[in-house]
């Protein structure tokens, strides 16, 4: 492949729309973020989702995205939906609250979960502290640091009420995502190539 059509291939690929998944734990503010991020409010209320589906733009790094975004359940008796967008999604945003350690320790279920269902080490994965308008939780920021980094995932802290990091958490959702798309059109293998010494047979 030339330098050229990889480069063209590679825009295409990113320029692309993304399927976003929202997940965590019950109350963490999954609903509360992404409709922060697709209609510019704060819903003070908890009206526990079954399942919502979004559709907005957003730019990451000059291009305009476009982002499917799928707001979860966090109710755990639905088990068998967290299957179905576990398999839907290309990145997903897993939300803790910091001011609950339980949403905390869920994020290590969420994602052995996940990596069980995709059979794969290596998914677009961005770790989500948010409240952190509440100011000193039970979850220090240092602990999701310490969390994010074993993971090798990016760490970002929000607010869905003051909107703070909102943005910046889909953003680098999205770069998680082109970034395993790139990686994933390195692993296409070239086709064989015809060595140049022996392009004729004598006979
Ligand atoms: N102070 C503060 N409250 C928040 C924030 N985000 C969400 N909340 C509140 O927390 C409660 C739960 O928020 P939701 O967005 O409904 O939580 P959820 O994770 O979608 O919950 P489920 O749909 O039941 O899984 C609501 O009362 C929100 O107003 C935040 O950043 N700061
Ligand atoms: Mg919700």
């Amino acid at each position: 492949m030339s330098a050229v059509s990889t480069i063209r291939r590679r825009n295409k690929l990113t320029r692309m729309s993304y399927k976003l998944v929202v997940m965590g734990s019950s109350s963490v503010g999954k609903s509360a973020l992404t409709v922060q991020l697709v209609k510019n409010c704060f819903v003070p209320d908890h009206d526990p989702t079954i399942e919502d589906s979004y559709r907005t733009q957003l730019i990451v790094d000059g291009q305009a995205c476009q982002l499917d975004i799928l707001d979860t359940t966090g109710n755990e008796e639905l088990l068998s939906r967290r299957q179905q967008f576990m398999r839907w999604g290309e990145g997903f945003l897993c939300v803790y609250a910091v001011d609950d350690i339980k949403s905390f320790v869920d994020v290590n279920i969420f994602r052995d979960q996940l990596r069980r269902i995709r059979d794969a080490d290596r998914i677009p994965f961005v770790l989500v502290a948010n409240k952190v308008d509440l100011g000193g939780g039970q979850v220090t920021s240092a602990l999701g640091q310490e969390a994010a980094k074993s993971y090798k995932v990016p760490f970002v802290e929000t607010s869905a009420q003051t909107r703070q990091g909102v943005e910046h958490a889909f953003q680098q959702l999205v770069r998680e995502v082109q970034r395993a798309r790139v990686e994933a059109l390195r692993v296409v293998p070239e086709p064989p190539r015809r060595s140049q010494s022996c392009a004729c047979t004598l006979m």
